[in-house]
């Protein structure tokens, strides 16, 4: 019998308190994956930031901090700087990442800091009741926008990856989607990737994952993952913003220690 899939180590057997058809399980099981395939899950500290993701940390077997909202990278900052032999990586929702904590994200980039962030694009604040992020695509009914998103009235869209592609202290930029098995494996080997450019201590990595919230969008778990291939997916184009660095000290001296071209 050929095994098509096993529960990687680094994710413990623990139940989730994921809804049915939310794509943060299919998170956690890549990040964890990734620290399998890397052996670095001895090492790892994650930082857990408020919104569904909250409790993380009972679900990826390596140790875990709990940052306010929206503070994570800055926590990930100082853990980084005091042990600079452990891989940090923050997991944030876009009402973390990209609202309250914009400025923290924006910085950490510039600064180059050595950490990986996985950013969850659910369009949504799912944990507190489905209200408008960021993120939430123009026209979207959310519980603050019951008439859809007016980009008149609530403003546009941000596009965060693209904004910290600009960043000089970025190492690695991608989005990634989580609609299908296809999207899965790409996304998967961006996670890789980014993680990768911690070890080799290349600057700031961050992987955008574009994910579902069947509660929040009042959607069918099968009709949010065709959502997001077909409304999403358009507005958040999958792909990598900046690609890894070649190779480990290969620098043209213009971004970091690793350097890199921004696509
Ligand atoms: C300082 C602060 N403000 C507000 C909240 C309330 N709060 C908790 S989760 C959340 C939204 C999280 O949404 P998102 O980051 O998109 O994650 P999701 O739940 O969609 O995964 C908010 C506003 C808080 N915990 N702390
Ligand atoms: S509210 Fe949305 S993001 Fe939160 S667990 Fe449920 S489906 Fe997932």
């Amino acid at each position: 019998m050929r095994v098509i899939y096993h529960r990687p180590r680094a994710l413990s057997d623990a139940h989730t308190h994921y809804c049915p058809g939310c794509t943060h399980g299919i998170a956690h099981r890549l990040v964890a994956e990734v620290m399998d395939e890397l052996g670095i899950v001895d090492r790892t500290i994650g930082v857990a930031s408020v919104g569904c993701s909250v409790f993380a940390y009972n679900y990826l077997r390596c140790d875990f901090q709990q940052a306010a909202h929206g503070r994570a990278p800055a926590v990930a900052t100082g853990i980084k700087r005091v042990l600079p032999d452990r891989v940090v990586f923050t997991y944030q929702g876009d009402g973390d990442l990209a609202s309250i904590g914009t400025a923290e994200i924006i910085h950490a980039a510039a600064r180059g800091e050595r950490i990986t962030v996985i950013f969850i694009n659910n369009g949504i604040y799912g944990m507190t009741g489905g209200q408008m992020a960021p993120t939430s695509l123009a026209g979207q009914v959310t519980t603050t926008s019951p008439r859809g998103r007016d980009p008149q009235l609530q403003g546009n869209p941000i596009r965060i990856t693209e904004m910290l592609a600009q960043q000089p202290g970025v190492a690695y930029l991608a989005r990634g989607s989580l609609h299908s098995s296809r999207e899965i494996g790409r996304a998967r080997r961006m996670v890789q990737r980014a993680f990768e450019a911690q070890l080799n201590d290349a600057g700031f990595a961050m992987v955008e994952l574009l994910s579902s919230c069947p509660v929040g969008w009042n959607m069918t778990p099968r009709q949010a993952l065709e959502h997001i291939e077909q409304a999403v997916v358009p507005v958040y184009p999958v792909g990598e913003l900046v690609p890894a660095p070649p190779s480990r000290g290969a620098s043209d001296g213009r971004h970091g220690k690793g350097g890199s071209d921004h696509a």
